[in-house]
């Protein structure tokens, strides 16, 4: 069975909300980042790179968001979570995550979550180059009503992780990120991630 390694409200949150959406049969094992688990002998040995998300399945463990909402997608077709016929589409769905995993996420990542904290100027100035990707996200790469046009894809789950955090820390100003907003509450008024925001000890935000 697969086994989903996860810390809550973190970004395997994406991955989480994948095997929900997707109705796969799936374990979970909680990771206390705040304690260290991830760095202990046990968890490297399943994710030598010491973060979560991973996956365990039959075939052996997958990490990387981008790679765990394909296979979960790929896996359990009929939930239509990435659109696999179209290559256009499947390059845009690519791009979209490559982005956040790369570019979105290391941003809000350094404003929100360093350590130490920043402050001060460098706070100041981490929040301003989050809130630009932020700005691409709802100007440019967000297509609208879902992230990537008329269908819900996997890509809904993982780019509210990201959503999530800004208006957590009040940053996602309603004003600037209209659309945002307004995609956050609808795919956290889902049932799928309405059950995962519960099962991670989570409200919607
Ligand atoms: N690009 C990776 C990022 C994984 C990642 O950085 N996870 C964070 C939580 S959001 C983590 O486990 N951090 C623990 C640490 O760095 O010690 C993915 O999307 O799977």
């Amino acid at each position: 069975m697969l086994k989903l390694y996860y810390s809550p409200g973190a970004c395997a949150l994406a991955s989480h909300v994948a095997l929900e959406e997707a109705g796969a049969t799936y374990e979970l094992h909680k990771i206390d980042l705040r304690q260290g688990q991830q760095k202990t002998p046990e968890y490297l040995a399943i994710n030598p790179a010491g973060v979560t998300p991973a996956l365990a399945t039959d075939q052996g463990v997958i990490t990387q968001n981008v790679a765990i909402l394909t296979y979960v997608a790929q896996t359990h077709p009929q939930a239509g979570l990435v659109d696999f016929d179209d290559s256009f589409a499947f390059a845009r769905m690519q791009a979209f995550n490559a982005w956040m995993a790369s570019s979105l996420h290391p941003a809000i990542g350094k404003a929100l979550f360093s350590r130490p904290p920043l402050e001060g100027a460098a706070r100041d100035e981490a929040i301003e180059q989050a809130l630009a990707k932020y700005d691409l996200a709802e100007q440019h790469l967000f297509v609208g009503p879902w992230a990537l046009g008329e269908n819900h894809s996997a890509t809904d789950g993982y780019l509210i992780v990201f959503t999530r955090w800004a208006r957590q820390a009040g940053l996602l100003d309603a004003g600037r990120f209209p659309r945002l907003n307004a995609h956050l509450d609808k795919v956290q008024a889902r049932p799928a991630v309405a059950r995962v925001l519960e099962v991670e000890g989570l409200t919607a935000v």
